[in-house]
């Protein structure tokens, strides 16, 4: 079976290179706005990963007969944003032509000069942007433009947009990433089997679209729980043939007593141990000879991490997209939080197999809740399908001040 939905999940990536993302708009034969705004979308998939603090953006310039003339995407921090890649491309093509970009134009100086100004002195006549800049250092772009008499117009595509942007949106509003909750469990609720064996739970397609979203995340996180059992890489390895190497991101061990022994598999460089004091000494130094970067954390309950502060930590850092890959203690404290889940999104895949097994374990441990009527319930759910494997895509309802809802544990 393939992938039966109108949309690819995660960001709008393709599960099948090449193809069309099927979104809101006209279709094959649609208006040109729709079609350079889609390509721009696609083209910002490139930055994925990439591009943190900065958003992933993506722009397509055509000249005055609107032919395409150049394309780009949001390089790494301090260097071109995607309107400045495209307008290199395009050079002279570009005057009396037109944008189209994932995301208002900055306006400002920041890292980098505004694009307004680059977009400006190409030429440009027109420009689509699908959603605004809520930066507030950035976000007077349109009216920048407009005021040097170039016609700017919001969308199309500007919901498809706002998604792509989900996870620089969410860490501008509250300065913590945006976290994806993945896990695979059997039909019967299972992550392992009752003696804790667990590969693997669902197919390689499954597993091929988790590497694309540890490409596109830029941490992923576990509890020492899964470290222990399971000795993980969580390094990305995508399939070749995906256009690109896989990117690795930052991997985050929650280990309140730094018990991450030194011959595990994360152990090394790239890899953050968030701990508390009561963690020893002796350890801390030959995790940090081994290349491990420790990081002392405040206790919260139980002598745990302070879950919040991490997740500021990390917010600080410029992780914009936050992967958890379990374990279930780690995954009941994010979700089940007295202020509201620290979770954004669910990636669940399930598998049509059966373990069986009281003592098998499922995604999420913890106390839980005592009844169903209090059960946490995803929005805007999306369902597709990798071979036999079923993946569940939803939102936990954020509140809309994120940033004072989330700040107490
Ligand atoms: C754009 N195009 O491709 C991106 C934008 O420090 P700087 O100069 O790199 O600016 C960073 C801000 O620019 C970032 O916080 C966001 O508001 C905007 N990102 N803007 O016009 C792009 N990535
Ligand atoms: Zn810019």
């Amino acid at each position: 079976m393939q992938e039966d939905t109108t949309s690819s999940p995660g960001t709008g990536r393709e599960d099948k290179p090449g193809e069309q993302a099927a979104a809101s708009g006209p279709g094959p034969e649609e208006a040109p706005a729709f079609r350079f705004m889609r390509r721009a979308l696609e083209v910002s998939l490139l930055a994925r990963g990439r591009s943190s603090p900065n958003p992933a953006v993506g722009a397509v310039v055509t000249d005055a007969a609107g032919n395409p003339v150049g394309e780009g995407c949001t390089q790494p921090p301090g260097q071109a944003h995607a309107e400045v890649m495209a307008l290199r491309l395009a050079g002279e093509k570009a005057r009396g032509g037109t944008l189209y970009v994932t995301l208002e134009p900055c306006s400002a100086y920041g890292r980098t000069p505004p694009c307004t100004k680059a977009i400006i002195e190409a030429g440009i006549g027109r420009v689509y942007y699908a959603v605004q800049d809520p930066n507030p250092r950035m976000h007077r772009g349109a009216q920048v433009l407009r005021e040097a008499g170039i016609e700017v117009i919001e969308g199309p595509l500007t919901q498809e947009a706002a998604v792509s942007h989900e996870a620089f949106f969410h860490w501008l509003r509250t300065g913590k990433p945006f976290v994806v909750a993945k896990y695979a469990m059997t039909l019967d609720g299972k992550i392992a089997t009752r003696s804790g064996h667990s590969r693997w739970i669902t197919g390689p397609r499954s597993r091929e679209a988790v590497h694309r979203l540890r490409d596109e995340s830029d941490a992923i996180m576990v509890g020492i729980n899964t470290v222990l059992l399971d000795d993980p890489a969580l390094t990305t390895r995508l399939e070749t043939g995906a256009g690109r190497p896989g990117c690795d991101p930052l991997r985050v061990i929650v280990d309140s007593k730094g018990r991450l022994p030194l011959t595990a598999r994360v152990t090394g460089p790239g890899t953050l141990l968030a701990t508390t004091r009561n963690m020893a000494g002796a350890s801390r130094q030959e995790l940090e000879a081994k290349g491990v970067e420790v990081l002392v954390l405040p206790a919260g309950g139980q002598g745990r991490v302070d879950l919040d502060a991490l997740l500021e930590a990390l917010g600080q850092r410029g992780i914009l997209q936050l992967m958890v890959e379990g374990g279930g203690s780690l995954l009941a404290s994010l979700v089940f939080n007295p202020t509201g889940p620290r979770i954004n999104k669910v990636w669940a895949f399930i598998a049509p197999k059966l373990v069986g097994g009281s003592a098998a374990p499922g995604p999420v441990g913890g106390p839980g809740v005592e009844r169903m009527d209090s059960a946490l319930t995803l929005e805007r759910v999306k369902y597709h399908s990798f071979d036999s494997d079923l993946l569940i895509e939803g939102y936990f309802h954020q509140p809309v001040n994120g940033q004072a809802a989330l700040s107490e544990s």
